[in-house]
């Protein structure tokens, strides 16, 4: 019996096309699966395995990390640290870069990721993820510096995320498109069911926390307001509200049937530019979203374009639907 294309097969039949490929990003890319299928058994087994809960600490971004957090960084670090393909990671859950432990070797890539994107809603079962993103290590072989990591989103090797819901599901890409695998887990493998994914370009599906109104800029505002009008109001349509409060769960509605997401720029804290992270869950997604068809911006600039100026950094996001996204970015152009 025919199982469909694996993970592993597809992979390996992406690399045949490229001139050079020496197999090592396929051997990274399968420690990742790996990573992400220990997660997938640890956030299904839950409260069984007594993983539910937080802890007393506080992560770099001064969050109270949840029991779970802590245990798939780890989880990604350990999956990750032994072969030789990566110089270093990090990490939203660790302040600094991870060195490589000095008795394994060092390789020519870098990783940044979000073991466990949208935590809040662990402990009452609502869908959480992991989010990667691999870029290529400027100096090869040589322990990590954080300056490394400051690399713009359009640098990245792949960029992928794990959706932890009514079942498992790795989406990536590789800058040739996007595909979506699901995992099968009577045979432990991530099998191929949503081939070059594509966001369609218009939607009547928006997405913010709308709990922060008061503190968004103008050209949200009004886009918002105008969306609540629906049929009675300029746009001529009624429109549709989702908040998971779970990136990749509202990034992978968008890619499977459209939307808008934002977490705009506001004036909560002054100090932060939005909450979302660059480099471990902007960029990756942004990556996608545009490799499905998508646009992804901060308002003001294509966020894929920024040079980050720090591990932690944080954006403002607007993703989803190209001719949604642009109406957005025509009002910010306005203000
Ligand atoms: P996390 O990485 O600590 O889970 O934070 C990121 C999450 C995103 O997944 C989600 O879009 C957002 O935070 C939800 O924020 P809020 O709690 O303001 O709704
Ligand atoms: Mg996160």
């Amino acid at each position: 019996m025919h199982t469909g294309t694996t993970l592993t097969q597809f992979i390996i039949e992406e690399q045949r096309h490229i001139a050079g490929a020496t197999g090592e990003f396929t051997a990274l890319l399968n420690d990742v699966v790996t990573a992400i299928k220990t997660i997938s058994n640890a956030v299904n087994k839950g409260a069984l395995i007594g993983v539910m809960g937080a802890l007393e600490t506080e992560n770099v971004q001064g969050e109270t990390q949840k029991k779970l957090d802590v245990i798939t960084n780890e989880m990604m670090i350990r999956n990750n640290e032994w072969a030789g393909h990566l110089a270093g990671m990090a990490s939203e859950e660790m302040d600094e870069v991870y060195p490589i432990p000095a008795q394994y070797p060092l390789g020519k890539y870098l990783m940044v990721f979000d073991p466990l994107d949208g935590s809040s809603n662990v402990d009452i079962n609502i869908s959480v993820g992991t989010i990667f993103s691999i870029l290529r290590a400027p100096v090869p072989n040589r322990a990590a510096t954080a300056a490394d990591f400051l690399q713009p989103g359009v640098k990245q090797v792949c960029a992928g995320y794990a959706l932890y819901g009514s079942s498992t599901m790795l989406v990536l890409t590789t800058g040739h498109g996007v595909n979506g695998f699901t995992l099968d887990r009577d045979i432990g493998e991530f099998i191929l069911t949503h081939p070059g994914m594509k966001i369609p370009a218009d939607t009547k599906e928006f997405a913010i926390n709308a709990s922060n109104q008061r503190f968004w800029e103008a050209p949200v505002q009004r886009y918002v307001a105008e969306c609540l009008e629906g049929s009675t109001g300029p746009r001529g349509r009624d429109f549709n509200m989702r908040w998971v409060a779970s990136m990749v769960a509202e990034v992978h509605r968008i890619l499977t049937r459209g939307g808008i997401f934002m977490y705009p720029r506001d004036t909560k804290d002054p100090g932060k530019a939005g909450k979302l992270r660059l480099l471990y869950e902007a960029n990756p997604m942004s990556f996608i979203v545009e490799q499905a068809g998508g646009v992804s911006s901060t308002g003001y600039e294509r966020i894929l374009d920024m040079t980050p100026e720090n591990l932690h950094q944080r954006v403002p996001v607007i993703l989803g639907s190209k001719n949604e996204v642009e109406v957005v970015l025509g009002y910010h152009k306005q203000a």
